[in-house]
């Protein structure tokens, strides 16, 4: 399995976040991906390659050029305004308020392109983000070539990120990212599979009435668990896009077998939608070691995963999202891609 990586990420280096109302010490951290990548060395998984850069343009094919014009200005807009520390929102445009003028003011304009006050943007966020989606386009150009699989391995994640705006520590939506790609280079139709603990919102909003992209994802119930405000089992898509969204949500504390047990669901409908191609959202903060998140998937676990997702026997981008147990997590990805070897 071929893995690309870059080390722009590392300038993405948030000191704290905030969680459940608190100021805590940053859960994405740049260890994550040095240590998954350690874990590709040492697993002899294939080689590691840097990403190629494909440009704006795959990455404007999914998000709307006055988010990604924002999101390249700002932290230059920010430092400018006297700040050294990350930035984060604290107003948002919540219903009645108006979406289409972007404020003038910075912090404003953050709350705007923003769903959380969990995103701390940082001197290197958009430069981390945009190796992270090139990463992505990098994997597919790979299996476009022919091997059966490739992964980007980046941080941040990207699946919380929608067309126009950022959350859940994610900036670009690398796996939409990949999967419009794979479409506009001749796959008819492509299945996207979020295995991360969190429902990827971003993902589901993108394609929501699309007929070419099937969303699919496994993840805990946002009664309780984040995003909280989208991830429901009948929301199952719009318009020609009716049926292409399929939610399995688990409450929180869902043992590793009824979570296999709903994978063998995803896998049918990703069957019955007879696709080209399967972008793969990896997250592995379903461990039952994770520190924010509430599943009890074991190593052995991590491995069976790769051998279903393997067993899909479909072109596939794998797409590193979510994982917080930092000193695990690289044993975690390299069991789960150990599938395809
Ligand atoms: C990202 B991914 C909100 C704090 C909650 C968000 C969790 C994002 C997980 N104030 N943190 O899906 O692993
Ligand atoms: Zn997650």
């Amino acid at each position: 399995m071929l893995t690309v990586y870059s080390d722009a990420h590392l300038a993405h280096a948030p000191g704290h976040e905030m969680h459940r109302g608190v100021r805590v010490e940053a859960f994405e951290r740049p260890e994550r991906a040095l240590n998954v990548l350690k874990a590709v060395e040492r697993a002899r998984l294939g080689e590691i390659v840097p990403p190629a850069d494909f440009g704006e343009a795959p990455i404007r094919a999914v998000h709307a050029d006055r988010y990604v014009d924002f999101l390249k200005m700002a932290w230059s807009r920010w430092t400018g305004l006297g700040h050294q520390d990350d930035a984060f929102p604290t107003v948002w445009p919540l219903r009645t308020l108006r979406h289409d003028i972007e404020p003038e003011n910075f912090s404003a304009a953050l709350g705007l392109y923003a769903m959380d006050a969990g995103t701390p943007l940082t001197a290197g966020s958009w430069g981390a983000a945009y190796a992270g989606a090139q990463s992505a386009l990098t994997a597919l150009d790979a299996v476009l070539d022919g091997r059966p699989a490739a992964f980007s391995l980046s941080r941040p994640p990207g699946h919380h990120a929608g067309a126009d705006f950022m959350g859940g520590y994610c900036f670009l939506n690398n796996a939409a990212i990949a999967a419009q790609a794979w479409r506009d280079r001749g796959a008819a139709r492509v299945a996207i599979l979020d295995v991360d603990y969190h429902h990827g919102n971003g993902t589901q909003s993108i394609f929501y009435d699309r007929p070419d992209v099937l969303y699919v994802s496994l993840h805990g119930d946002p009664l309780t668990e984040y995003p909280f405000y989208l991830g429901h089992a009948d929301e199952t898509g719009s318009g020609a896009g009716a049926g292409c969204n399929f939610n399995l949500p688990l409450p929180a504390g869902a043992s590793a077998d009824r979570w296999f047990a709903e994978l063998e669901r995803a896998s049918a409908a990703i069957r019955a939608f007879a696709p080209d191609a399967l972008v793969v959202s990896l997250g592995v903060d379903t461990a039952a070691t994770d520190p924010i998140a509430h599943f009890n998937l074991g190593l052995a676990d991590f491995a069976r995963l790769g051998d279903r997702l393997a067993a899909l026997r479909l072109p596939s981008v794998i797409v590193m999202e979510g994982g917080y147990d930092i000193p695990a997590i690289g044993d975690h990805v390299a069991a789960a891609l150990s599938g395809w070897r």
